[in-house]
């Protein structure tokens, strides 16, 4: 059994809990201890009691330490990459790219914590001055979804640590290898006793718990919508960072550069199974180019490989779990009842290995107001939405209470500026995927989307600082 981590101390318990590969049932990777309540407070007190002493080291200690991990995550990160594929689904070249991804995170905010500065500033009476600095916020919790095991949790304790802060850190159910293994490398660089806390176990207990909890300082959370409404519910007016998914459109229009767009819908709404927050699930397309883009699309994804996601070739993997197959079937159905037209997919395929495959999916001939176009699906499934022009295009992108990432396929200029104005959300991609971002730049959406200050880049600082302005007469 893989134990917990807290206080600097790997630690067993009387119950654990299997993790299933997706892309074959049979095939149980590990147990990991399951954390209860008693062992969140313990941890959430260890790195209370960490949080000070962490909070004075050196940019250099924490530089080191972060790097130290980094490197070897790089140096790991094909046999980490197959473990985050056996576990999660996605395929192989996914695995090792979330993997690599990892370690560039790792070991951009080393570098965050050696370039932390602060402001000095002449006051506006004779003689004061002004200064402006950041200190730790003091204990973070962290609550991460099963859809990028490494990414995500690198991304938030990666900069929680760089500035100065404690860690308990609470992995998806469904991906505990993932987080194992990064807490494992951050423990063995050097992370002082306390100061990371790994509780494996269930999010509405552990997690709960840590809502519950007033030791903890903030909370950065990413996963469903009616989970982060929890966390926001149990902190009023609290430190609190949620990333809650979205509805991203792509507008493909007639000017657009057809194998460009095909590309841009396959990948963004297809690859990692579709599992990504950032997936592109509304295809908005104008007459011009409307039935041509369809029928190459279709015809794209009825020929993609789906199958066990180790298996050399195969160009996507299955669906995370039972339940999210579940719900992606019923979303498919009601799609049909409401009006939509299956094109290609809707089936559950049979493999070699018994694992949750269900063949892409497209919809067509719906409307913004239906149900496929208002709720996230979370699988390989996306609808078109047929318009008149650019215009329309427009207001339909618009038309959704997420506002993650919009992205657009066009040759004009005009119409290009204007969408980037214009798209109400947080991110923004002209003839590229809506999914497929950069690890040093901010991310986050809007709407109902996201809530807090954007995560990673150098804008990371704000969540994870408090700011101070102090005073000094002579
Ligand atoms: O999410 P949850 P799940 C969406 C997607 C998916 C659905 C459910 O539609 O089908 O959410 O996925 C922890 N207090 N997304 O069940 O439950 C939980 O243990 C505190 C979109 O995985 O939100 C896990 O660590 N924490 C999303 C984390 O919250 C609690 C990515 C997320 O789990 C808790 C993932 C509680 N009461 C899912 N209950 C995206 N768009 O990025 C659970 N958790």
């Amino acid at each position: 059994m893989k134990p917990l981590l807290i206080g600097g101390d790997w630690l067993r318990t009387s119950h654990g809990a299997g993790n299933v590969n997706p892309s074959d049932t049979a095939d149980v990777i590990d147990t990991h201890a399951e954390a209860g309540i008693a062992e969140t407070q313990t941890a959430i007190a260890a790195a209370r009691d960490a949080a000070p002493a962490w909070g004075r080291s050196t940019p250099q200690e924490r530089h080191d330490i972060l790097r130290r991990a980094g490197d070897e995550l790089l140096a790991r990160r094909e046999k980490l990459g197959r473990l985050l594929s056996r576990e999660e689904g996605k395929i192989l070249p996914e695995g090792i790219a979330e993997a690599t991804r990892a370690a560039q995170i790792l070991h951009f905010f080393a570098g965050e914590a050696l370039r932390q500065t602060g402001e000095l500033i002449p006051s506006v009476r004779p003689g004061i001055t002004v200064e402006i600095t950041r200190e730790p916020v003091g204990v973070v919790g962290i609550i991460t979804p099963w859809n990028f095991p490494l990414a995500i949790p690198a991304w938030k304790i990666a900069p929680a640590l760089a500035f100065g802060n404690a860690v308990v850190f609470k992995p998806a159910e469904l991906v505990p290898g993932s987080a194992w293994a990064l807490a494992d490398i951050l423990h063995r660089a050097g992370t002082p006793p306390g100061v990371l806390n790994l509780l494996t176990g269930p999010g509405r207990v552990v997690g709960q718990a840590m809502l519950d909890d007033p030791r903890i300082d903030a909370i950065t959370f990413t996963g469903s919508q009616a989970t982060g409404a929890r966390v926001a519910a149990a902190r009023p007016g609290g430190r609190v960072q949620l990333e809650m998914g979205g509805k991203n459109p792509l507008v493909v229009l007639d000017d657009a550069d057809l194998d460009r767009a095909v590309h841009c819908a396959l990948d963004g709404g297809f690859f990692s199974t579709g599992q990504r927050c950032t997936a592109s699930s509304r295809l908005i397309v104008t007459e011009g180019i409307h039935d041509r883009f369809v029928s190459r699309l279709a015809d794209r994804l009825a020929a993609l490989k789906v199958g066990h996601a180790l298996e050399e070739g195969v160009e996507m993997g299955p669906v995370v779990s039972q339940d999210q197959l579940d719900q992606d079937l019923a979303h498919i159905e009601r799609a049909r009842r409401e009006g939509g037209h299956l094109r290609t997919g809707g089936e559950v395929l049979r493999r070699q290995t018994r694992g949750y495959f269900l063949a892409p999916t497209l919809i067509t001939g719906t409307e913004p107001a239906m149900t496929i176009n208002r709720e996230e699906v979370f699988g390989p499934v996306a609808s078109v939405i047929r318009v008149r022009d650019y215009d329309a295009a427009l207001a339909a992108a618009n038309d959704t209470p997420f506002g993650l990432c919009a992205g657009i396929c066009t040759t004009s200029l005009k119409h290009a500026s204007d969408f980037k104005r214009k798209a109400e959300a947080g991110m923004v991609m002209v003839n590229l995927p809506t999914a497929g971002v950069d690890y040093h730049v901010p991310f986050g959406g809007r709407k109902a989307s996201s809530h807090g200050p954007k995560e990673q880049g150098t804008h990371a600082r704000e969540f994870f600082t408090e700011t101070k302005i102090a005073y000094t007469a002579p």
